[in-house]
Formats: structure tokens, C-alpha cells, sequence
């Protein structure tokens, strides 16, 4: 197994070594009294979510459930805002051996399991419950098989992000995807999310997560689009004047770890990182759904205005890029009708 240094006992062991020289810390050792010289299993968490929002938040909530369960065996280090790795690039860094543990969307997964890009697409997924029965259940396991296998990576558990909305910086009148014609709407940077801003009637523009505020801002983009809480938690309610509720995609963000680490993990340790990442799910779901539904009122508060299109348009037009589309193609035969019967 490998095991790193515990940044956090390794100078307080070292402090202690020099406050009572090297013989008395040997006795100490020896007597058991300190456990500060082991080192953990060194957990490192990399996500560019923002520190008040939940699937931020849910680490913390991992963080704790292990030192319960598990005390003095794991060195958990929670890296938000993009500092440790750039969002997008997480899966590579865990492939290297260099992060343990992120969430991660569909759209990441499906840049190396092609087939995965089912779930990027617009109203597929109904519902938060919907959502959960999909991932949870047979279909879940299959494509989780491909994961691991493609990817090195397991997945630990399925969080609820949120249902993207639109989010504009000057108001307009949106009823239908062809009231979006030349808005030059951010998505984060891969093809996928891209070909979902088009299939809206926008001109996709990729701008990493972090510099969302900036570009709102500044106005070399027209609008974003992100769950409501995210909207709130990143403050892009500040910048913006528009909520457009189109609900496109019931979006899902994968807690990972990588299987370099679970090889070297006994099976009583496994089991402790699987029960934490569900106590950290759930911290994520419960909240964000309560908060979800609250948050139109704190919006029109804020002075957004919040407006609803005709939601039958929006469906018929994503629905018929994502059928005409070379993904769809390469959808396993039958996935999407398992998808829509999932109850
Ligand atoms: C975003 O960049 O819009 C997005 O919502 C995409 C998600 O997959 C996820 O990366 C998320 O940002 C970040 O966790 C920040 O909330």
C-alpha cells in the first residue's frame, strides 16, 4: 500500500522530537504513547466547486464520517476552487497516481467511455429520484463496469449537482432555443458540454468554471448555465440579470477514487471509503434539493428576473440534436429505453 507522510502529525512528531530530543522520542515510540509518527493513508481531494457549495461542503462531511470510523488511518486533504488541479483534469491526475479522490460529471467520463455520453444529454434524466434509480440499479453497474475498466477509477457513489438552468447577463425574451440564437452562452471545455449549449440554440463559448464570474462580469460572455444552487453558492446572481428555468439536465457529479488507492486498501477499509462517500452523498442530495426548491424566491429578492420557456420546444429540439447526433450512434442498443422505464 502506498502510504504518504501525514503532513499534518509529521510536524507536530518532528516538534516533538526536537523538544525532547531524539532518545526520549524513541522511548516514547517504543512505549506506544504517540501514535504521531505513523503515517496515513494520504487521501487527496481535488474540485474546482466553491467552498459554500454542497458537493464542496460534502467533503467535509466525508472527512469526518472517516476519522470516526476509521481514526488515525487516513490523512484526508480537501482541495477546492481548482488549487490542486484544474477542473477537467482530474481524472488524468488520478490515472497518475497523483489525486485519490474528486467528483466528477458525465461529460468527464464520457471523453474516455464514449458510451457514457448518454447521461450529457438533455432531458434524459427526469428527476433527482429518477436519477438515483438510474445509477443506482442495474444500469449504474454496467456503466460503472466500463468506468473502471477504462478509467482506473471506482465509483463510490452518484451526487445530485442540480438541474442546469440558464443564467443570463442582460434580459431577453426566451421561449423557445431559437430566442437564443447568438448568445454567447459559457460551457466548460469539452465537446460534449459544448454540442449541449448548441443543441440549446447558443453559440457554446468554453470557459473554465472559474472564470465564469469574470467573464459575466466583464461581458465577453452573455450568459452560464448551472444549478440554482451554484448560481447562488459561486454568486453569479450578482453579475447576471436572467434566470431562464429550462431545467435541461438533471446534472450528476460521480464521487471517484481511484483504484491505484483501493489496492492497496483492506476490504474493512474499503467498505469505511464507500460508507463515507454515501454519508457525503447524502449531505450533498438532501441539501440541495431543499435548497433548490427555495432559491427562485431568493433570486427575484436579488432582482433577477425569472422566467419559464415553453418547455415542449426545448425538449423537442435538444432531444432531435442528441438523436441526429454521432452520439446517439454509439449508444448501447436499447440503453435509452431502459433509461426512460427506470422507475
Ligand atoms: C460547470 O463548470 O459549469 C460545472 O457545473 C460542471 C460540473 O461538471 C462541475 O465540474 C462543476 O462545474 C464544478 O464542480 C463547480 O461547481
Amino acid at each position: 500500500m502506498k502510504t504518504h507522510p501525514t503532513p499534518g502529525a509529521r510536524p507536530a512528531h518532528l516538534n516533538r522530537r526536537s523538544l525532547l530530543g531524539a532518545s526520549a522520542a524513541a522511548a516514547l515510540t517504543a512505549s506506544g504513547l504517540p501514535a504521531l509518527a505513523q503515517s496515513k493513508t494520504v487521501l487527496r481531494i481535488s474540485t474546482p466547486a466553491v467552498p459554500d457549495d454542497w458537493h464542496a461542503r460534502m467533503w467535509t462531511v466525508f472527512k469526518d464520517t472517516l476519522e470516526k470510523s476509521a481514526p488515525g488511518e487516513f490523512d484526508v486533504q480537501i482541495n477546492l476552487n481548482g488549487a490542486l488541479f484544474k477542473q477537467g483534469t482530474e481524472p488524468t491526475a488520478m490515472a497518475r497516481g497523483n489525486l485519490e479522490l474528486t467528483s466528477i460529471s458525465a461529460f468527464d467520463i464520457a471523453k474516455q467511455v464514449p458510451e457514457f455520453s448518454i447521461f450529457t444529454a438533455g432531458y434524459i434524466i427526469r428527476d433527482p429520484a429518477h436519477q438515483q434509480k438510474v445509477f443506482n440499479g442495474p444500469i449504474g453497474a454496467e456503466m460503472f463496469k466500463a468506468v473502471a475498466d477504462k478509467m482506473d477509477i471506482t465509483v463510490l457513489n452518484t451526487c445530485y449537482l442540480g438541474t442546469r438552468q440558464l443564467n443570463l447577463r442582460d434580459t431577453r425574451s426566451v421561449k423557445t432555443p431559437a430566442d437564443l440564437k447568438g448568445v454567447k452562452l459559457r460551457m466548460p471545455g469539452s465537446k460534449e458540454w459544448l454540442f449541449l449549449g448548441e443543441a440549446l440554440g447558443a453559440t457554446a463559448t468554453p470557459l473554465a468554471f472559474g472564470e465564469v464570474y469574470l467573464g459575466l462580469k466583464s461581458g465577453t460572455i452573455d450568459g452560464q448555465d448551472n444549478p440554482l444552487p451554484t448560481v447562488r453558492a459561486a454568486k453569479f446572481y450578482e453579475v447576471t440579470k436572467q434566470l431562464v428555468l429550462t431545467g435541461h439536465l438533471v446534472d450528476a457529479q460521480f464521487i471517484v477514487v481511484s483504484n491505484k488507492l483501493l489496492a492497496g486498501l483492506g476490504a474493512a477499509q474499503r467498505q469505511k471509503l464507500q460508507a463515507a462517500a454515501l454519508a457525503a452523498s447524502q449531505f450533498n442530495n438532501e441539501n440541495r434539493i431543499k435548497e433548490e426548491s427555495q432559491l427562485v424566491e431568493f433570486f427575484k429578492k436579488e432582482g433577477l428576473q425569472v422566467s419559464t420557456p415553453d418547455l415542449d420546444a426545448f425538449h423537442k429540439t435538444v432531444q432531435a440534436a442528441y438523436q441526429n447526433s454521432d452520439y446517439a450512434k454509439i449508444w448501447p442498443k436499447g440503453l435509452l429505453d431502459r433509461i426512460n422505464a427506470a422507475k
